[in-house]
């Protein structure tokens, strides 16, 4: 039976999952968690970025993914005892708006890649840029502005391309390169996203971008799926020539080329183009009809679902991408998710079943303290000069701390979803903080939803498994349902639903009212001072 792979290179690591496509043996065969602080240490990253003296500026090296990608090869064929020859697509997710820089020598590097010598090795001079900016970076809030004025104000931006500028979206990042760094970007003859680099690596060849993480970048028209030549101008001069193709999410992208076939003895599986981690968690999650919600707990929280309209947020929060299966998902994405968690749980010394101890000793709405949680400059409200704040919140009591990080995150997730326009009957939780119940209790209680637990809480690399399954359906002259595809893979775990308690819906309905005043108090007196 057909076996199809998913990898997600995310912020802080990399996943493979297969999964066995048979009609009577349906199930995922291995999933596989590397992280690149441990799996390749001399990038010297931290949680998978550089360390940088300027908290904005957040750079990761796009060598690393590479060779990440290489290594985790090596060990899949090596433990994984399963039939590779059965092996018939790969696809793949990845963190999303973060951008590779080429030069000149990339397209024949790529194509004369030999086995017998490490893909790193290979790769160290094809970088007209050697590190790249990440979904993290917010240092590009002059080139926001600049490209909005530009086109004709931050709405012209959100209606063209599915959002308002964003900081850390390509964009911006594509002008700061063109403009601090002039040489560089003339040199620069090809501008990847992390996902359709790493799978023109795979493919021997320029992939293109799907329109699924291309409507991460503030560059392509959601109505046409085009690159638009208005949004090209106001960012770059020549860029017309420096982005791949676009394409729609199931397209074949070549075949696994030889380097990888001769290295670790692979057919030559189909390669799927790749997209962003969020729109293959949307199919990971098995969000293929539009009555629920999403809500994933990794390095950063995101809230998403499908949308029927490619309606933008009135006030400009969050976004509209175009989802795997062709038409739209809403997101709305918070950088202080896992980190901030891990901030709080070793500021008190706790580990994770202390964390959850802390959540089960203190009451729902937490006796009415509060906190803000952007320890990071945050994306969901924008803040850029980061700090906490605390309202009737003792900073030595942690068991209240740790509940206010957690309700504050939630509501603010509650809040700034709203523009979506429905209020979900079911979440499906995934990413890795939704092995904690308690956290998925907050969950429930806040958005006044059933949270559902999934069989796998990594829904970005399972998605990508699924969506290679697709395309190669597809690319077979089969038209598949997509409920077809996820059937068996993403069904909630019968016995991990967690329902609201009414009474402390209620309190929440007050709590959120009295979030929402602090945000807005405390966004204003930053804003005058
Ligand atoms: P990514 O977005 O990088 O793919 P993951 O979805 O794999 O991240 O989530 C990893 C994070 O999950 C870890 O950084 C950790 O903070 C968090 N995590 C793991 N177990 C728990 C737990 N029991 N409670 C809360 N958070 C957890
Ligand atoms: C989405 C976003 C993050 C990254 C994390 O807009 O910035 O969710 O995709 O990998």
């Amino acid at each position: 039976m057909p076996i199809y792979l998913g990898f997600d290179s995310s912020t802080q690591g990399l996943t493979a999952t297969a999964i066995d496509a048979g009609a009577d043996s349906r199930r995922v065969l291995f999933t596989r968690s590397f992280g690149f602080d441990e799996l390749l240490p001399r990038y010297r990253t931290q949680h998978g970025v550089l360390p940088s003296p300027d908290p904005v500026v957040v750079h990761a090296p796009p060598l690393m993914w590479a060779e990440a990608l290489d290594v985790t090869f090596a060990v899949l064929r090596r433990e994984e005892k399963i039939d590779w020859t059965r092996l018939r697509a790969i696809s793949g997710s990845a963190q999303q708006h973060g951008s590779v820089y080429l030069n000149r020598s990339w397209p024949a590097s790529l194509r004369t890649l030999v086995p017998d010598r490490s893909l790193a090795g290979q790769l160290e001079h094809v970088f007209a840029r050697p590190t790249s900016p990440i979904w993290m970076d917010t240092s590009t809030m002059a080139e926001c502005r600049q490209i909005e004025q530009a086109l004709g104000g931050w709405d012209t931006v959100a209606r063209l391309t599915g959002s308002r500028c964003y900081e850390r979206f390509t964009g911006a990042q594509i002008r700061k390169f063109a403009g601090r760094e002039p040489e560089r970007y003339a040199e620069t003859v090809r501008i990847h996203l992390v996902s359709s680099w790493l799978a023109s690596l795979l493919a021997g060849r320029d992939a293109p971008i799907d329109h699924g993480d291309g409507s991460g970048m503030n560059l392509m028209s959601l109505a046409s799926l085009q690159w638009s030549d208005e949004a090209m101008h106001a960012t770059a001069d020549g860029l017309d020539t420096k982005l791949p193709a676009l394409a729609p999410p199931w397209s074949i992208a070549g075949s696994l080329a030889a380097f990888w076939m001769e290295r670790h003895a692979l057919p030559p599986a189909r390669i799927v183009v790749w997209s962003g981690d969020n729109p293959c968690s949307l199919i990971g999650t098995g969000l293929v009809r539009e009555n629920s919600m999403a809500v994933s707990l990794g390095t950063s929280d995101t809230v998403f679902g499908l949308m029927t309209e490619p309606q933008p947020s009135a006030d400009g929060t969050g976004h509209v991408f175009v989802s795997p299966s062709g038409g739209y998902m809403g997101m709305t994405v918070f950088k202080n998710g896992s980190l901030a968690r891990e901030r709080i749980r070793d500021m008190y010394g706790l580990d994770w079943s202390g964390f959850s101890s802390a959540l089960r000793s203190t009451p729902p709405g937490n006796t009415g303290s509060l906190m803000l949680p952007w320890f990071d400059p945050e994306i969901t409200p924008p803040v850029h000069v980061p700090g906490i704040r605390r309202r009737e919140l003792n900073p030595e009591d942690a068991a209240a701390s740790v509940r206010a990080l957690v309700e504050g995150q939630m509501m603010a997730m509650a809040l700034h979803s709203r523009w979506m326009g429905r209020s979900p009957n079911i979440i499906h939780a995934t990413g890795g903080a939704s092995a904690n119940r308690e956290i998925l209790q907050v969950m429930a209680d806040v958005f006044d939803s059933t949270v559902v637990e999934l069989p796998s809480r990594n829904s970005a690399a399972l998605g990508a498994a699924l969506r290679a399954y697709h395309a190669d359906v597809v690319a077979d002259g089969r038209n598949p349902g997509w409920e077809d595809i996820v059937r068996g893979f993403t069904d909630p775990v019968a016995d991990r639903r967690i329902g609201p308690v009414a009474a402390n819906v209620t309190t929440y309905r007050r709590t959120i009212a009295r979030y929402e005043e602090f945000e807005r108090e405390v966004l204003g007196e930053r804003k005058r001072g």
